[in-house]
């Protein structure tokens, strides 16, 4: 069994989010976006799919790099094609990223579970069928019954806690809101929160990613005060010294690093300075399944819990497949948007929740994406 083809299908569908110049996401007017579908197929037939963004699977990154490692080789032996690519990282020229590293990857494993006609959960070895979901709000906003007032979360809180999500995580207002950051806004926000859902609901959270460490420190200690779960991302991740120092002067726990680079290496040195008390890992930061399950070993060796950054089929996969994290990160979510509505590119949801607030594993072989290829090929760009 060989890898004959590397194919990149560009295609439209509707997207009802817009991104602001700071790259954070909000509700938008419905319009046509493209995406882009890899695919790794065999000489027997078999492939396996992962969807990407267009600039991530471009045909240089495909031609220089990832047909270079990949054509010939047996598509289950994931550690050696992932070790090639993470390599040549080095003498890119910053060209292959993670997340190029990653959708290879997934699609890797999703090859893997369609050929052995199991879902990828299964093959790395499940630790549960279900995962709770806490639920993840975007960032806030300037739009009218949004996230725009700390009055505006609580009533999402409470929106939230009724369609059974067990926990919630807030995205506080971040640039380029006119009036943003802004420390006490987001305690006000918190606050709001926690009355809207009482005592006893696990609450988190993210930050604007660029406070000081004097502001970082007063907000955290007002989270302690509000009973809050976790810190997340309030300072720039490049300085893991300031978070040794946020972790040393708090007692909420913080977690990290989300978006910092360097794969399981600095989530390694993190842990080692004692820069956060939960590691934190996502498929897209990392550069795929293969290195966040390293990231997730290597902090339960630690006696740390990992939680994972992000939603999606292979981020779920990842909260099966382990002991230490407790939760999926089901969004990001807003008044104004429908999270259940199904992209057109899917037959069905890859994150359903239920009224208990658990997402179920997909029991289909593959990743579980339910992917709707008639939709895809109807609405290529050529
Ligand atoms: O800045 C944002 O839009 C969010 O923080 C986003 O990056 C989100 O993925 C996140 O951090 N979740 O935890
Ligand atoms: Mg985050």
């Amino acid at each position: 069994m060989k890898i004959t083809e590397i194919k990149v299908r560009v295609f439209t569908h509707t997207s009802r989010q817009m991104k602001d110049s700071d790259g954070h996401s909000h509700p938008g007017p419905p319009r046509r976006v493209r995406q882009a579908l890899l695919s790794v197929i065999c000489d027997d037939g078999s492939a396996g799919h992962c969807f990407a963004p267009t600039e991530a699977v471009r045909p240089s990154l495909i031609k220089d790099f990832v047909e270079v490692v990949l054509l010939g080789q047996h598509p289950f032996d994931r550690e050696k094609l992932w070790q090639g690519l993470a390599h040549w990282q080095r003498g890119s020229g910053a060209q292959l990223t993670d997340r190029t590293l990653a959708i290879v990857d997934l699609a890797l494993w999703d090859l893997a579970g369609r050929k052995l006609g199991v879902p990828v959960y299964k093959l790395i070895g499940a630790y549960r069928d279900k995962v709770p979901a806490y639920g993840s709000t975007m960032c806030g906003d300037e739009i009218a019954g949004g996230l725009a007032t700390p009055e505006d979360y609580g009533r999402f809180a409470e929106w939230l806690i009724k369609r059974g999500y067990k926990a919630i995580k807030l995205h506080t207002w971040m640039k380029p809101v006119s009036w943003a950051p802004d420390p006490r806004m987001d305690v006000r926000a918190c606050a709001a929160v926690r009355e809207a859902v009482g005592p006893d609901v696990p609450l988190m959270l993210d930050a604007y990613h660029g406070y000081s460490r004097s502001e970082a420190l007063w907000l955290g200690r007002e989270l302690q005060k509000l009973n809050y779960a976790w810190y997340e991302e309030p300072m720039n991740e490049a300085s893991m010294s300031s978070y040794a120092w946020l972790a040393a002067n708090l007692d909420i726990p913080v977690i990290g690093p989300e978006t910092a680079d360097g794969k399981f290496h600095t989530r390694a040195e993190w842990i080692k300075a004692g820069a956060c008390d939960i590691s934190r890992v996502g498929v897209h930061d990392v550069g795929g399944i293969t290195p966040s399950l390293k990231t997730i070993h290597l902090a339960e060796s630690f006696g740390m819990d990992c939680e994972v950054h992000g939603h999606g089929a292979a981020n779920l996969t990842l909260c099966a497949v382990q002991r230490n994290g407790h939760w999926y990160e089901r969004g990001l979510l807003h008044p104004h948007l429908d999270y259940d509505i199904v992209p057109e590119y899917l037959n069905s949801p890859p994150d359903a929740m239920d009224a208990e607030g658990f997402v179920h594993l997909s029991d289909k072989p593959g990743m579980g994406e339910d992917i709707n290829f008639d939709y895809i090929d109807a609405n290529l760009v050529t």
